[in-house]
């Protein structure tokens, strides 16, 4: 046991890397001013010799002549192993950005010996192979190549630098001195005082560390800022919905017109809402004794809504239907025009805004306290991208301050470590069973930075990297 505990110590059971040197445009498809194409492996150094010429000092750009014949003027830059991205042998060939120059250089880099294309994501997965970074910090990079938002790129840029490897890294270190004491425990089982001695060590090591696994799990934010916030738009039928999305969406992305049940399928646009992303949902008029197709679209509309970050709930001012009709409401329950947080299944609370539409028809009507605008004239529109930001905002405040989780898989493994850690602290086990759950518990976070059974999540993480795709 204690063999293991050592090797679990001694970190990564990374794969052997290949020897191929690859090649790949690493700037997006299409001309621009500037193209990057990539190299990285052990012939990295010939293939500079090859066509520019030699090699230049490391770490600076140089202005070479590249290809024989020359094929472009551009800056050459080496950087030698291990200071690298992909800690091997690479360069950098900055040239002209069309599609000619371009493919004509990765052609002449082909034709040398030992190079080949790069597979999608090949120099992350290099750089991870490496121990250059740990998976936590591969996501964060495609994140970042991703983001959309301002806020968006600060969390990538973060986890991309480590944030949740720092700390996903310690919680794995504690747990990795809890499960020494346990086994330590294990080898004095007849000499009850010391068992009983170790076993509360470990214990006073596990309980907090159970508790920040909980708060973390509890903080949504980082997940939301990734994915962005899901505002639905519902209501009955006619209600302006639409015409609210153009409005926000500033473009016709949706069919508005003066028929009932016009909308039937979901539409969705991504919003940046001041610096924070958003998936903006249109949705079908929901009402009953329709259609087949238009009650499909109730369905979707149904589903959507409850699925949601935040419901925007739009009444027609000119024909206000305050509740909605009771055959629904079980499945659309809170979603009367009152402001406030819903609690929903497993997702923490829904936010519902209820908005009055077309006031440039009919005044607000006494009493009225939500936010009342105008699609057609954008009457309070301001009011109510405000309100929407506010709640964004609210929603996402969490990530940007403490490293919050980004992806289902980061939760995944750290519900399955908090259950272990659980079964621990329960005090209902064997010793040998309790410092089982430890090591199934200290597997999961392994798995988070992949220092452990590391091949079933490569693939999926690295097919994020395929530029211009
Ligand atoms: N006067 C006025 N008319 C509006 C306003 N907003 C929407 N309308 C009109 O109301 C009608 C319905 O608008 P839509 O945006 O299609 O309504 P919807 O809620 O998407 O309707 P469904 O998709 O059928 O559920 C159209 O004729 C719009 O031009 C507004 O603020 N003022
Ligand atoms: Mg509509």
């Amino acid at each position: 046991m204690e063999r293991q505990v050592a090797d679990e110590l001694k970190g990564p059971n990374r794969a052997p890397v290949d020897a191929d040197t690859i090649v790949a445009p690493a700037s997006g498809a299409g001309p621009s001013a500037v193209a990057v194409i990539r190299i990285s492996g052990p012939k990295t150094r010939a293939v500079l010799e090859a066509l520019c010429g030699g090699v230049p000092e490391a770490r600076h750009a140089s202005l070479r002549d590249i290809g024989k014949p020359v094929i472009d003027r551009g800056l050459v830059l080496w950087f030698p192993a291990p200071r690298s991205f992909t800690g091997e042998d690479m360069a950098e060939l900055q040239v002209h950005g069309s599609r000619a120059v371009v493919s004509a250089l990765v052609e002449a880099v082909l034709a040398l010996d030992g190079t080949r294309l790069a597979e999608p994501g090949e120099f992350a997965r290099r750089a991870f192979e490496n121990g250059k970074l740990d998976l936590t910090e591969v996501e964060g990079l495609a994140d970042l190549i991703a983001a959309e938002t301002e806020a968006q790129r600060r969390q990538a840029l973060a986890q991309s630098e480590g944030s949740l490897r720092r700390l996903y890294e310690s919680w794995r270190a504690e747990l990795l001195k809890a499960q020494a004491l346990m086994e330590a425990g294990l080898d004095f089982a007849d000499e009850a005082d010391v068992a009983a001695d170790v076993s509360a060590k470990a214990n006073a090591v596990v309980v907090p560390l159970l508790a920040a696994i909980d708060k973390h799990l509890a903080d949504r934010s980082g997940e939301r800022l990734r994915d962005g916030l899901r505002i639905v738009i519902a209501g009955p039928p006619n209600a302006g919905k639409s015409s609210l999305m153009n409005a926000l969406a500033k473009r016709d992305v949706a069919i508005v017109s003066e028929e009932a049940g016009t909308t039937r399928d979901v539409i969705e646009v991504h919003l940046d809402l001041g610096g924070l992303p958003v998936i903006l949902a249109d949705t079908a008029g929901i009402r009953e004794g329709t259609g087949q197709v238009e009650a499909e679209g109730v369905r979707r509309a149904l589903a959507r809504a409850e699925d949601a970050d935040l419901v925007v709930w739009v009444i027609d001012a000119t024909a206000p239907q305050w509740t909605v009709p009771p055959d629904i409401e079980r499945s659309v329950r809170g979603f009367e025009p009152v402001e406030r947080d819903v609690e929903h299944a497993g997702r923490g609370s829904r936010h519902v805004v209820p908005v009055l539409n077309k006031i440039d028809r009919a005044a607000a009507p006494a009493g009225f306290d939500g936010i009342a605008i105008s699609a057609k004239t954008g009457a309070g529109l301001d009011a109510l991208v405000a309100r929407l930001q506010d709640i964004a905002a609210s929603e996402m405040a969490g990530a940007g301050q403490a490293a919050a989780m980004t992806r289902a898989r980061h939760r995944q493994e750290l519900v399955s470590t908090r259950d272990a850690l659980q079964r621990f602290v329960n005090h209902d086990l064997s010793p040998e069973l309790e410092a089982e759950e430890l090591r199934i518990a200290a597997r999961h976070l392994g798995r988070l930075t992949g220092l452990i059974d590391v091949e079933e999540v490569l693939g999926a993480i690295f097919a994020e990297f395929c530029i211009g795709k």
